[in-house]
């Protein structure tokens, strides 16, 4: 995917300020820290598109960038990090939950883990809640540059056997393997998208 343009549109924490008449809208989700933000901006070959930061809770509020005038990418806020203050952390699963589900352009969640981590409450909660809503959820198993190719198809199997034994889910969602270090699942991740 070449990119054209890529520009930041807005931020918003409720319904009536999310940017209207939005293309084709694909959000970001997963735990703090995790490397959403970080995975945009690899998407769109720029280095600070999405703001990142090594502490987690980076992200507060739902973002909205356009690329090529075509896809709008959503960058949301990081569940699960316990060094932020509670009524912080309190506002998101809401926050998060309430794009999700008032977004009518809404059509793909890229669901974002870390591939050293095991699926935790959080990602079988989500993943449970997108199917029951029918939104299309996709995989993208991160930060691949930090493990071995042997690693990497351990865990791979390792976690799709966890999700497919506790999340009970009538369909697993495809994962892609990517890192935003080398750029690695970038095209894969856009194929994805351009394919839907
Ligand atoms: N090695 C490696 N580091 C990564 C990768 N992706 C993200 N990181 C690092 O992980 C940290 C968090 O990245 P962010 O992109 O800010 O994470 P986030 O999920 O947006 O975090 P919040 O906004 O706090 O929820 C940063 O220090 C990134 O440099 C990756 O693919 N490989
Ligand atoms: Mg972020």
């Amino acid at each position: 995917m070449k990119i054209l343009s890529a520009e930041f549109i807005k931020s918003a924490t409720e319904p009536q300020h999310y940017p209207e008449n939005t293309p084709f809208e694909v959000a970001f989700a997963g735990r703090s820290n995790v490397g959403k933000s970080s995975l945009i901006n690899a998407l769109v070959c720029r280095k600070s598109l999405a703001k990142t930061s090594n502490t987690p809770g980076r992200t507060q509020v739902v973002n909205f960038f356009l690329v090529n005038r075509r896809y709008t990418l959503v960058d949301l806020p990081g569940y699960g990090f316990a060094r932020v203050p509670a009524d912080v952390r309190r506002s998101w699963k809401p926050m998060v939950e309430t794009y999700m589900r008032e977004r009518q352009n809404l059509r793909l969640v890229v669901l974002i883990m870390d591939i050293r981590r095991d699926p935790g409450m959080h990602e079988i909660d989500l993943l449970q809640w997108l199917e029951h809503v029918r939104i299309e959820a996709l995989l993208v198993l991160t930060k691949i540059d930090k493990l071995t190719k042997n690693r990497i198809a351990l865990r791979v199997r390792l976690i799709m056997k966890m999700l497919t034994d506790k999340a009970g889910l009538k369909t697993i969602p495809d994962a892609i393997l990517f890192s935003a270090k080398t750029g690695d699942g970038r095209d894969t991740l856009w194929n994805y998208i351009e394919a839907l």
